[in-house]
Order: structure tokens, then C-alpha cells, then sequence
């Protein structure tokens, strides 16, 4: 047969760029990126190292092809295969007996980051009768637009449009690594055509070092930082008046609040020159138009982060930079049917809902707190998405399965994530999955998650399936594209392994598209696109409008802000019922509170994000080994000849939770910092007990914990921990060459 190109994406982060890909015989054998379709083909591509993993992974010999059943001990690692059917009607035959034996919340459901579509899973959750749908958002985003929403009625997204925009803020985000594309090549561009820049982080990162101002925080002391912030641009007059009287409410107590704050005490506070909050401040609230980026840096320093959004939006609103062009857009409910609707939420029932373990931890990520926020923004037709805003807590979901406590949850279906690596506590975790009654893993490969389970199924991937982001649906946009070729072997969609199950449980009707492209082409349908429509471009996205709450609603008026007051509350009227306060307080994130002078008095941060890998992706790849062969622990060269070491060694870091090792890099950051990374262990050694793919030796979640540390979201402290660093002496599975690893890795 002749070759063919097809169009298809990449999917090896949350870009999925263009792709044409050129099949022959029903193999595909190259890819090159499509200029004709989103986002910006051969551009982004041409800096991105992961795209002709397409070609190799496909077919790669780790894949999981058949479905695979556990044979002997949980986590042995001997397997059987089996059918689809098999699999399929063991699975619902035993969620059917445990639902009768402890109801349908028995059931949990674990997700990760923004890899596939989540809505099947919910779906089916949904329509189980169980609420306890875990993932990492409490520590990912959900306190961000949680804050977003309360304070303008909707979320908010940067528009850095170089020439208008004149400052951007920077803020526990670096996009030179975390979003290696489009979006850092634009702040690149915007700082080449003299735009500021000013970075709040701990380290001295690829975006720092091209910043106006650098500000090297003391981690976890954000919230303060920012009302410092907040008291300059007040005190030297900096506030956009018009705006505030127009559309704010709460200024004066804002200001009273802020007023303690001068640049000698947030300094103090955050370990920075005060001279420095000074002049961020102004760099940002002199310009005309400013924008913020905010990143995980403030989203995993538990009580601390929605103190800190909160003030971020408060920034935002009294320098008169909401809904404005080159600051920050106001986002729109999709035209596309909403992951809402997708998901059946609305089809939850009481009992259900009743079963939601946040409610009395986290009221305001609940069903109440969802329903209060939902009855505000449905003024203005905006209906927010139901799963972010109420997954249950890890620690909490954990929590049941070891102690049964409030009731138990005996199960467990895990899509997309590898909580042994990922989420908080690595060996609590573990214990907690080990003790299931049934575990089931939709992967591509045998990850150490995947090893403990009782169901192992194959997972379509790229290219063998189609895909499109939404972004959760707070906006109204969404890009995309088809499938290369059917999938491989007895590979499936993760929809088809939830539909098929669904209807197995008596979900019959609620599941009436085949396949996963019909599903999109029904989702796209309300916009007035078929999937092959949307297909041409791979991209819906209607150029947004700004200013919209000076729009004149039916009754002549503007129609402001989704909020009680139909203002920007600086004052939240919301919060406070929800365990918040009406002001952004000056709390102190992570778990510093644990520290000992003694022993731990270092300060840990986790997962700043370094190519060419993603969380605990692609360290199967041997090109990537061989340039990026050791987890490492980066110190600045004071620290580091403090302590006697020097680069390249080995070394263990230890908190109170417990101790990984990793090889010592330099480089310029605070002094008292200690940067290690995170999702490491070896695809190449023998999955299963006793090494579990080597997830004890380097894996940061060791050091970690997920605790419910704030009392609104749940959020927990991935950074501002605190540790200590010892030399190594011992035996270290990564060496400088992945030959050399893999060959140890297999003898042990
Ligand atoms: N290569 C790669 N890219 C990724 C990912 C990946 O795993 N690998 N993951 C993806 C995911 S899931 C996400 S959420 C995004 C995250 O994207 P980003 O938010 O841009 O993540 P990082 O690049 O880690 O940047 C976070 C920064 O916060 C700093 N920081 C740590 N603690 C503090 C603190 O207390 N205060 C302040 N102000 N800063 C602090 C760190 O030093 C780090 O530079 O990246 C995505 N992209
Ligand atoms: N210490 C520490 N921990 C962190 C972070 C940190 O900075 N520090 N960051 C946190 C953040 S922001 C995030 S988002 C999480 C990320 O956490 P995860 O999402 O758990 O991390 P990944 O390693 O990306 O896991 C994805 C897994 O899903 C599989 N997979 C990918 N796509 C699909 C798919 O479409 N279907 C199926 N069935 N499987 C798929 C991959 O093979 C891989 O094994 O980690 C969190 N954990
Ligand atoms: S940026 Fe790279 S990894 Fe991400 S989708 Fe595009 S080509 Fe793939
Ligand atoms: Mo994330």
C-alpha cells in the first residue's frame, strides 16, 4: 500500500501540537509537525525534544498490548492475560458485590495531570453513586480558579501582548521548563520588545535571569510577599481609582489591611531586600497594562495559597488590570457542551453527594461550596465545572482505605496517573493501595502503581486515538485533533474501558456514542462543529472580547461581576462562609512549623520542572537517560561548600516524612533552599516487589506528605519543607550511564 499522511497530535504534554504522521501498512513510520493546523507547528516543535517519541513509542516493546490479570501476590509481577470481556465482567461483577457489601461509595478513582480526557471517568463515577474522585487539583490549579471565581465570578488568564503589555509578574512558575513551547518563546519575545519582567522564586531560574527584577523569596512566604505588594501600590498612589470606585468593593479595608505591611516587614518576613518589594511594585503597578503568571510555586505551599491568589487578584483589580487587553482576560463558559454536561453531574444523586468526605474537612471543595459558587456565576450563564471544584481529598480517600473510616473504600480505578510517584507520602500510598480489595490500572506501561494491581489494561495512546483539551471548560476554548490509525493490539480508549463497564452496571442510555470521536464530534456539535469540522484547524477559539462587565445587561444596565455584590469583592462576601476570610491573610505555607534547628533547618522545595521529562514520564527513553541520567538535588554553591560537598555528589535528603537520594547539582538560587526532583525511578528494572521499579531510592514524595494543611481547598506543601542533606556512600542505582544503570538495575 501506498504511504499515506494523516493528521493526528502529538500528546506528550498538554500542547498536543500538529502532527502529520505517514502510514504504511498500517504502521506509521515518520512524523513531522503540521504547519496547517493549531497550535504553531514546526516553531514550537522545532525546541521541543519529545515529538518523534511518536514514531518509537508506538509499537515500543514496554507496551501493554493485552489486558493482564494479577496472578500470585499483589505486586509479584506475574501476570496473566486475558480477554476484554474477561476483564470487563470480573471487574463489574466484583464492584457489584462490594457496592452491595458497603454501598457504591466503596469505589475511588484516582486521575493526574492534563494528559486525557477525565469526563468518562466522572461519567461513570457519577452514575456508580461514588463522589470519591481523587486527583492532584487541590495542589494543581483548583485554588487559583477557586479564588478567581469568588473574586470576579470567573476564572482570569495572562494576555501578554508585547507592545501593550508593560509589565509581567512572574510568579513560582518557569515556563523555560514547565512550557517549553509557545507560550515561553512569547515571554521571551514580549522581554526582547523591552517589556518588564519581574520573578518571584526561590531560584534563579531561565526566566529570572532575563527579569527586571528577581526576587528570590523565602519559600512559602508568597502571601505576605503579596501584601507588601498590595500596601506600595496603595501607599505611592499607584491605584487605578476609577476602576476601584467603578467596580471593586472592600478598598478601604483592604487598605487598613494592608497598611502593617511596609517593605521592612514583608522583607523581614520573606527573607528579601526590602528595596526589592518596592520595586516590583512599582514595575507593576506603573505600567499600563500588566499581567500575571502564576505556577506551582504558589500552588503547593498548603495554607498559604489561596492567601496568596487572593491578593493576586486584589493586585489585579485595584491597578484596573481585569478583562483588559494586555493583562488578563476574563474567560468565557465553552459553546461546546461543557465538561459539565459531559460528565452527567447533574445525574449525581443525594446519597451520593451525602457520601462526600470533603464536606466537613473542606467545605468550600464540596458540593456546597460548588453549589453556592454555581448559583452566583449562573447570572451571567456561566456554569462552572463540577469535578475540579470537588474532588475528594487524597489524604481523606487514603485515609478511609486504611481505616474505613467514615465508611470504607475497598476499590480503586486509577486513569492516567502514577499516584506511587506523584501524590504525597509515596510509602502511605503504597500501604493504601496494597490493601485493596481491588485495584485497576489504565496504562501504557508497568509503572509501580501499575504493579500493584490487580487489572492492568491497555491504554490507547497517541496517535491511536483522538484528542481534544478544553481546559476543564472554564473556557471557551478547545484544540484537538483524530486519531492516526485504530489502535494497536487490544489497546483501548480509556472511554471505551468506562463505557463498557458502564453497561455492564446498568448505565445502559447514558453512554450512546461508540467511540471516543463520536463523543467529541456530540461535545463540538453545540458549537456548531462537527469532529471533522473542528479537525481542519484543531482549534475552537472565538477571539475573546474584553470589558465584559461593562456589556448592558436586559435591564439596561452593565452587567459586572458573577459575584454577590456584582463587583470585584477585595472583600470577599463569599469566603467566610466557606472557613475563608473576607481579606487575603499574611499565612505562612508549607510545614515550617515542623522545623528543628538541628536537624532539619534547610528548606525543601520539590518538582521544579526540568526537560526533557514530565512528572514520572518518558525515563524509559535512552536518549533522554543518556543526557538527564540522575535525579538531582540542586543547592547554590554557598550552601553546598557550607556543607563540605561538592557538584556531582551523591547525596540524601531527608524531612520528617523520610529520605531519597539524588545527585548534588549547583547553581544560583537562596542559600537555604534545597531543590530536588520528582517522578524518578526506572521503567527498565523488573517491575513489582521487591524494588517496585526503584520508586524508594529517589522518588521526592518520600520527603512529602498530603495532609489537609488549609481548610477552604485542602491544599498541601509540596515546597517549604523542611530537610537536611547528608553525603551518600552507598550504593546509588543511577550512574552517568544508562547502559550501566540498566544492566545493574536487571542484575539486582
Ligand atoms: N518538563 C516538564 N514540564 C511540565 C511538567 C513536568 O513534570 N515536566 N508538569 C506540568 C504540570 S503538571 C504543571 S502543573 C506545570 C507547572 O508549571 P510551573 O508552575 O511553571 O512549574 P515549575 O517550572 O516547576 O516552576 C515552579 C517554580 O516555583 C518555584 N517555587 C518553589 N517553591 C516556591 C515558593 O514557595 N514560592 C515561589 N514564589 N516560588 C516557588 C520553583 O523554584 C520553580 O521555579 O508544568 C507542566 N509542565
Ligand atoms: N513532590 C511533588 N509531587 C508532585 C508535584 C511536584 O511538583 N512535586 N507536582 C504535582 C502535579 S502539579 C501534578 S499535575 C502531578 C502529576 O502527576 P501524574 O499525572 O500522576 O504524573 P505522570 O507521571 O504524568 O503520570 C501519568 C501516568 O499516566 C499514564 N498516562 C498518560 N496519559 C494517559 C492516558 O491518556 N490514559 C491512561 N490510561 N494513562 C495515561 C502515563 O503512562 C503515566 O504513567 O504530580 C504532582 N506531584
Ligand atoms: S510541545 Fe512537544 S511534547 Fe508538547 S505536544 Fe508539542 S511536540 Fe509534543
Ligand atoms: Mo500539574
Amino acid at each position: 500500500m501506498a504511504a499515506e499522511e494523516r493528521p493526528t497530535n502529538c500528546q506528550y504534554c498538554g500542547y498536543d501540537c500538529a502532527l502529520l504522521a505517514r502510514v504504511e501498512d498500517g504502521q506509521v513510520t515518520g512524523v513531522r509537525p503540521d504547519p496547517a493546523r493549531y497550535p504553531y507547528g514546526g516553531e514550537v516543535m522545532a525546541n521541543c525534544r519529545r515529538w518523534p517519541m511518536n514514531v518509537e513509542a508506538l509499537d515500543a516493546p514496554d507496551r501493554i498490548n493485552v489486558p493482564l490479570r494479577r496472578r500470585g501476590q499483589r505486586g509479584s509481577g506475574q501476570w496473566d492475560e486475558v480477554s476484554w470481556d474477561e476483564a470487563l465482567d470480573d471487574i463489574a461483577a466484583r464492584l457489584t458485590a462490594l457496592a452491595e457489601a458497603y454501598g457504591p461509595r466503596v469505589l475511588a478513582s484516582a486521575i493526574g495531570g492534563p494528559h486525557a480526557s477525565y469526563w468518562p471517568l466522572h461519567r461513570f463515577m457519577n452514575l456508580f453513586g461514588s463522589p470519591n474522585n481523587m486527583g492532584i487539583g487541590q495542589i494543581c490549579w483548583n485554588p487559583r480558579i477557586w479564588m478567581d471565581m469568588v473574586t470576579f465570578g470567573w476564572t482570569v488568564e495572562a494576555d501578554i501582548v508585547p507592545g501593550v503589555t508593560e509589565c509581567v509578574l512572574v510568579w513560582g512558575a518557569n515556563p523555560a521548563q514547565s512550557d517549553n513551547s509557545a507560550f515561553w518563546r512569547h515571554i521571551c519575545s514580549y522581554q526582547e520588545r523591552g517589556g518588564a519582567l519581574v520573578v518571584v522564586d526561590p531560584r534563579c531560574t531561565e526566566v529570572a535571569q532575563i527579569a527586571d527584577a528577581w526576587v528570590p523569596i523565602r519559600p512559602g512566604t508568597d502571601a505576605v510577599f503579596g501584601l507588601g505588594l498590595l500596601n506600595v501600590i496603595i501607599s505611592e498612589g499607584l491605584v487605578d481609582q476609577e476602576f476601584v470606585e467603578r467596580w471593586c468593593v472592600g478598598f478601604e479595608s483592604l487598605a487598613a489591611h494592608v497598611a502593617p505591611f511596609s517593605p521592612q516587614v514583608v522583607g523581614e518576613a520573606c527573607g528579601v531586600n526590602p528595596q526589592d518589594v518596592v520595586r516590583a511594585a512599582r514595575l507593576f503597578g506603573q505600567a499600563r497594562a500588566a499581567a500575571v503568571v502564576s505556577g506551582r510555586g504558589i500552588d503547593q505551599v498548603g495554607a498559604a495559597v489561596p492567601h496568596i491568589h487572593r491578593a493576586i487578584c486584589c493586585l489585579r483589580a485595584i491597578t484596573g488590570n481585569v478583562d483588559k487587553p494586555g493583562a488578563c482576560v476574563l474567560a468565557e463558559s465553552p459553546d461546546f457542551t461543557s465538561e459539565l454536561v459531559m460528565e452527567m453531574s447533574d445525574a449525581m444523586g443525594e446519597r451520593c453527594r451525602e457520601a462526600c468526605l470533603n464536606t466537613a474537612v473542606t467545605p468550600l471543595q464540596s458540593y456546597e461550596g460548588y453549589g453556592a459558587l454555581r448559583r452566583l456565576t449562573e447570572r451571567l450563564r456561566r456554569v462552572p465545572p463540577m469535578r475540579y471544584l470537588t474532588s475528594a481529598h487524597p489524604h481523606l480517600v487514603l485515609k478511609a482505605m486504611e481505616s474505613g473510616e467514615p465508611y470504607p473504600i475497598r476499590a480503586l480505578v486509577v486513569q492516567a496517573t502514577n499516584p506511587l510517584l506523584t501524590y504525597g507520602d509515596s510509602d502511605r500510598v503504597r500501604r493504601a493501595l496494597q490493601g485493596l480489595d481491588l485495584l485497576v490500572v489504565l496504562e501504557y506501561r508497568m509503572t509501580p502503581t501499575a504493579s500493584l494491581a490487580d487489572y492492568v489494561l491497555p491504554a490507547a495512546a497517541a496517535m491511536e486515538r483522538p484528542v481534544l483539551q478544553v481546559h476543564g471548560g472554564v473556557a471557551n476554548a478547545a484544540y484537538g485533533g483524530p486519531a492516526a490509525l485504530e489502535p494497536l493490539y487490544d489497546r483501548r480508549s480509556d472511554y471505551d474501558f468506562f463505557r463498557e463497564l458502564g453497561l455492564r452496571l446498568g448505565q445502559e442510555g447514558a453512554w450512546p456514542e461508540e467511540s471516543l470521536e463520536e463523543a467529541f464530534g456530540a461535545q463540538m456539535a453545540t458549537a456548531g462543529l462537527t469532529w471533522q469540522s473542528f479537525c481542519e484547524t484543531g482549534l475552537y477559539w472565538p477571539t475573546p472580547i474584553y470589558r465584559k462587565h461593562e456589556t448592558l445587561g436586559d435591564d439596561g444596565l452593565p452587567v459586572g461581576f458573577a459575584t454577590e455584590t456584582g463587583k470585584i469583592e477585595l472583600e470577599s462576601r463569599f469566603l467566610p462562609r466557606f472557613g475563608g476570610s473576607p481579606l487575603p491573610q499574611p499565612a505562612v505555607g508549607g510545614r515550617m512549623d515542623e522545623a528543628d534547628e538541628a536537624a532539619r533547618s534547610l528548606v525543601l522545595i520539590t518538582g521544579a520542572r526540568r526537560q526533557p521529562y514530565n512528572a514520572s514520564m518518558y525515563f524509559e527513553n535512552p536518549r533522554f537517560r543518556k543526557s538527564c541520567p540522575a535525579p538531582q538535588a540542586t543547592v547554590s554553591p554557598a550552601l553546598a561548600k557550607r556543607l563540605g560537598l561538592q557538584e556531582g555528589d551523591r547525596v540524601t535528603v531527608t524531612s520528617a516524612t523520610g529520605s531519597a537520594r539524588f545527585q548534588l547539582a549547583l547553581a544560583e538560587m537562596r542559600d537555604d533552599v534545597v531543590s530536588v526532583d520528582y517522578g524518578w525511578w526506572h521503567p527498565e528494572w523488573e517491575p513489582g516487589a521487591p524494588l517496585l521499579g526503584g520508586m524508594e531510592e529517589s522518588n521526592a514524595n518520600l520527603l512529602t506528605l498530603c495532609r489537609v494543611e488549609e481548610p477552604m481547598v485542602g491544599t498541601w506543601s509540596y515546597n517549604a519543607i523542611p530537610c537536611w542533606l547528608e553525603p551518600w556512600t552507598g550504593p546509588f542505582s543511577w550512574t552517568d550511564s544508562y547502559q550501566e544503570t540498566s544492566e545493574k538495575g536487571q542484575a539486582q
